[in-house]
Order: C-alpha cells, then sequence, then structure tokens
C-alpha cells in the first residue's frame, strides 16, 4: 500500500518549513519572538511550498537550555492557533506532552518530538488517545549532552532497531501506520560519519514502510564539508544533502529554505518524471 501520513500522499515529496518561536535556535533564534511575525514568515513558506509548518519553541541544538512550560507554552500556542485558523498544516515541534495536548486544541495536526513519545511517559498514551499523526526522531539523551553520547558499533542498525521498536510500540498503542513518520535525527547524538552513514543508508528507513521524514537544513556537518560557513552559508549543502536522501526514498524534508527546496524538487521531479 501506498505510504500517506497526516492525510498527505508522496506522488510528489513534501516540504516541512521551520518555524522557530524561540530566541536561541542555531539558524532562525530570534526571528520570530512576535507572534505576527512568525505567522507571517508561516503564510510566506506556505506560498512558496510548505506542505507543513513545524512550530517549535525550544531549541535541541547541541548544547540547548531546557525552557521552562509555560514560556514555551506562550511561545508556540498563539502561532499555532493563527496559522491552523487560516487552513495551514501545523506541527508542534516539542517534547512534552503538555505542550503536545495544548497544540492539538489550538489546531495542530502533526506531533513532532524529537525524542520519538520517550521524554515523558504520558505522551504516547496522549498521541494514541488523540488519534494524531506523529514525527519519531531517533536521539540520545538530551540535547545538553547529547554529543558526549555517539558511541555506536553499527549506527545505521542501532537506528533502525529503534526507530522499529518505538513503531511498534505506536502500532501497540492503537496508532495505524497512516499516523507514523520516522526520522533518524541527523545531528542528534550523531558524529559526522554517522550522519553521513544514515543518509546513505536512507532506503534502509524508508523500507520500514511509513513516512519516512529527513532533517538536514543548514545542520553543522554541512558546515564541516563547506570550509565551515555558518548556517545561513549552508543552503547549497542542504539543497544537495535533502535529494540526495529524496533520491533514496525519503518523502518529507524539514527545512528553513522552502522556496529554494521547492525549486530544487521541482527540477529533479521533473528529470526523474522524463
Ligand atoms: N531538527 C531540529 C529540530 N527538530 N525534528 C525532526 N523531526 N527532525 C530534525 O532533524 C529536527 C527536528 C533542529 O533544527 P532547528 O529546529 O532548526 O534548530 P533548533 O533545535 O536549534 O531550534
Amino acid at each position: 500500500m501506498a505510504v500517506t501520513f497526516a492525510g498527505l500522499t508522496f506522488e510528489r515529496p513534501r516540504i516541512m518549513g521551520i518555524l522557530n518561536v524561540t530566541p536561541d535556535s542555531f539558524s532562525d533564534g530570534g526571528r520570530h519572538d512576535d507572534p505576527a511575525v512568525a505567522v507571517e514568515a508561516g503564510e510566506r513558506m506556505v506560498a512558496e511550498g510548505a506542505d507543513i509548518l513545524d512550530v517549535g519553541g525550544e531549541s535541541t541544538r547541541p548544547g540547548a537550555e531546557p525552557v521552562p512550560l509555560e514560556v514555551e507554552l506562550a511561545r508556540v500556542l498563539p502561532v499555532i492557533q493563527r496559522l491552523a485558523a487560516r487552513g495551514h498544516c501545523v506541527s508542534v515541534d516539542t517534547r512534552h506532552s503538555a505542550v503536545m495536548v495544548r497544540a492539538l486544541d489550538a489546531g495542530a495536526a502533526i506531533v513532532n518530538d524529537v525524542s520519538a513519545l520517550t521524554g515523558e511517559p504520558s505522551s504516547l498514551p496522549l498521541v494514541a488517545r488523540r488519534g494524531a499523526p506523529v514525527v519519531l526522531m531517533h536521539m540520545r539523551g538530551e540535547p545538553q549532552t547529547m554529543q558526549q553520547q555517539t558511541h555506536y558499533e553499527d549506527v545505521v542498525a542501532e537506528v533502525l532497531a529503534y526507530l522499529g521498536q518505538r513503531l511498534a510500540a505506536c502500532r501497540a498503542a492503537g496508532l495505524g501506520d497512516d499516523r507514523l513518520c520516522i526520522d533518524p535525527g541527523i545531528g542528534f547524538a550523531k558524529t559526522q560519519a554517522h550522519n553521513l552513514a544514515l543518509l546513505a543508508a536512507t532506503e534502509r528507513f524508508a523500507a520500514l514502510g511509513v513516512a519516512l521524514l529527513i532533517g538536514v537544513s543548514r545542520k553543522a556537518f554541512i558546515g564541516r564539508l563547506s570550509r565551515d560557513e555558518p548556517p545561513e552559508g549552508r543552503l547549497p549543502g542542504s539543497l544537495a544533502a535533502g535529494l540526495a536522501a529524496v533520491r533514496r526514498g525519503a518523502h518529507i524534508l524539514r527545512v528553513h529554505d522552502v522556496a529554494e527546496t521547492a525549486q530544487a524538487l521541482r527540477v529533479w521531479q521533473a528529470i526523474e518524471a522524463t
């Protein structure tokens, strides 16, 4: 059966636009502090070709400090409410079940959890009870310490096994495959070699039979391959990595640069279709 996720079909790759409402995100931090500015940025991303808007109120970059619950809620809820009310497909990027529930009530259609619903024991029952589509990402530990937990015997096999277990737990709780999406978590408790190995093995993740999301946009491994470009100089490498993943079966790209990604995907697709 063809893969679907949250009502999206994948006759073409889909784009998740990143909308961080945080002061400290590694690339777009501090840009969308005012909800009106964030909503405008979201509208622009949809016009440029985003299928999903991923609203986050807590940075998960390496070393990031946790954010009090009320602060995260105050950042994301007004933005989610307004974008959902305008008919856009919104995901909430959070590890906290109290944020998930309020975001779903505010109109979010998808939960994007970098801890794959393991961060809090109440997250999986909540998402299952609500029947909410969820992105399950692989990471280890907490953002503050994750880069000290990068020992793997076989990174691809271990991340595949972990995501397989998380899929099984979600299915056992009653979530259907049309509500499940996996993500190997590029840059989360991974070295440069691990990130490249996981991207090269994208087909093996796609073979798990549910939607596959890949987030490479402007990440540090691209900086290292590009003579230490800062995040805003990493677009060419982000496009190359995204296309390499799509070519190997990724369904959704999570990106900062929506218009540029949409153009790259259109050209790639036109060639593939010829
Ligand atoms: N990457 C980041 C945050 N959330 N979610 C998924 N599913 N996959 C990812 O690769 C992913 C994610 C980190 O990027 P960003 O949101 O740009 O930065 P920050 O965590 O600093 O806010």
